[in-house]
C-alpha cells in the first residue's frame, strides 16, 4: 500500500492543534521539505500562512446573534473585491486560484509600541463567533457568523497615543495576486478608516474566519474588518496595516466618488445614495420582499458617537 505523506497544504483539519491555527513560514517549508539549515532561514520575518477553509478555535458569543445566518455558499459566493473583480458571482472562481503570501499585521503611526503580528500571534489573543447584520451600500444585506476579535484588543497593545484620533486601514496591494489591480482607473491600495473611538467600540470587529473556519480567499482572508452599523465599504478585506494618525484618513471609495461613499457611511435609511434609495433592502437568500433598513443597521448602541453630527449631512 502507498503511504502518502500529505502536503502542506493538504494538512487534514484533524491534524490541526488548537495552539497553533496557521503555519508559519518555517513549519510550512519545513512541510514542503525546504528545509534547508537553520541558519538559512533565521533572519527571515516572521509571517504566518493562511489556510483558508481550515477550521478555527473560536467560541460562540452569545451577547452577538443578530439573526438566522445567510446560507454559507452566498455568503462565500456572492462578494465584493474589486481587487479581483467587479463581478461578485465571478470573484470566488479567481480567488480559489490565488495563493496568498504569508501574512504580517503592522500596526504604526501614533502608537506606543508599534506592533508586527503574525496569524497566530493574533489568533492567541482568543477568538470569538458574532453573528451580525452585513448592509452593502447597494441596499442588499445578509447576516453573517463571523469569527475573530474585537478590534479594541489589537489596538490596546500598540497602545495608541493622545494624540491618535484616527485609524487608517491599508490592504493588501500586489497585482501578481490581485488580477483587478492591473486596472489602474482605481487609486490602489485599497483603503479605509475609521474614527479611533469608532475603532475602539465593542462591535468593531476584525474578522478571521466565518462560518468556524479560516476566511476563505474572497471573503478578505487573511484578516478583514467589519463595521456592523456601517455600509459594507468599510469592512476593508486582506488588511497588512493599521495606522494610528491625527488626521482623517483619505480612503478609496472618497477618492473615487466623494459624493456617495462618505467617510462615515453609517447605515442610514433616511439618507438615500445620490442614484439610489437606502429606506430598504434585499436580504440575500431571503423572502422576494424587501425588508426595511434600520438606522446603524440595527444597532442603535453606536449612536452616542455621532452626538451632536448631523447624520444628513455626515454620511
Ligand atoms: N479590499 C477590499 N475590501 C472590501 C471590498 C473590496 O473591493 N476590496 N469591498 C467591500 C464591499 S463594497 C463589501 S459589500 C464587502 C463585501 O464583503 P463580503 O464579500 O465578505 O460579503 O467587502 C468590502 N471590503
Ligand atoms: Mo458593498
Amino acid at each position: 500500500m502507498l503511504i502518502k505523506t500529505p502536503k502542506s497544504w493538504e494538512i487534514p483539519a484533524s491534524q490541526v492543534t488548537d495552539e497553533t491555527l496557521f503555519l508559519n513560514r518555517r513549519s510550512l517549508l519545513k512541510a514542503a521539505g525546504f528545509m534547508g539549515s537553520s541558519l538559512l532561514l533565521a533572519g527571515l520575518p516572521k509571517a504566518t500562512v493562511a489556510q483558508p477553509g481550515l477550521p478555527l478555535k473560536s467560541g460562540k458569543n452569545p451577547a452577538y446573534q443578530s439573526g438566522n445566518p445567510t446560507s454559507e455558499d452566498l455568503v462565500t459566493g456572492y462578494n465584493n473585491y474589486y481587487e479581483f473583480t467587479t463581478d461578485k458571482e465571478g470573484v470566488k472562481t479567481l480567488a480559489e486560484k490565488a495563493t496568498l503570501p504569508p501574512w504580517k499585521l503592522l500596526i504604526d503611526g501614533l502608537v506606543e509600541r508599534p506592533q508586527e503580528l503574525d496569524l497566530d500571534q493574533i489568533a492567541a489573543l482568543g477568538l470569538e463567533q458574532r453573528i451580525y447584520r452585513f448592509r452593502c451600500v447597494e441596499a442588499w444585506s445578509m447576516v453573517v457568523p463571523w469569527d475573530g476579535l474585537p478590534l479594541h484588543k489589537l489596538l490596546a497593545l500598540a497602545q495608541p497615543q493622545p494624540a491618535a484620533k484616527y485609524v487608517a486601514f491599508t490592504s493588501l496591494e500586489d497585482a501578481t495576486l490581485f488580477p483587478g489591480q492591473n486596472n489602474k482607473s482605481y487609486p490602489w491600495p485599497y483603503r479605509e478608516g475609521l474614527r479611533l473611538d469608532e475603532a475602539r467600540h465593542e462591535l468593531a470587529f476584525l474578522s478571521l474566519g466565518v462560518y468556524g473556519r479560516q476566511l476563505p480567499t474572497q471573503n478578505g482572508a487573511p484578516l478583514r474588518l467589519v463595521v456592523p452599523w456601517k455600509y459594507g465599504f468599510k469592512s476593508v478585506k486582506a488588511i497588512v496595516k493599521l495606522t494610528l494618525t491625527d488626521k482623517q484618513p483619505a480612503t478609496m471609495w472618497n477618492e473615487i466618488a466623494p459624493r456617495e461613499y462618505g467617510f462615515f457611511a453609517n447605515v442610514n435609511p433616511e439618507v438615500d445614495h445620490p442614484r439610489w434609495s437606502q429606506k430598504s433592502e434585499k436580504l440575500l437568500g431571503g423572502w422576494f420582499q424587501r425588508q426595511p433598513t434600520l438606522l446603524f443597521n440595527g444597532y442603535p448602541e453606536v449612536a452616542r458617537l455621532y452626538q451632536g453630527l448631523d447624520l444628513k449631512r455626515w454620511f
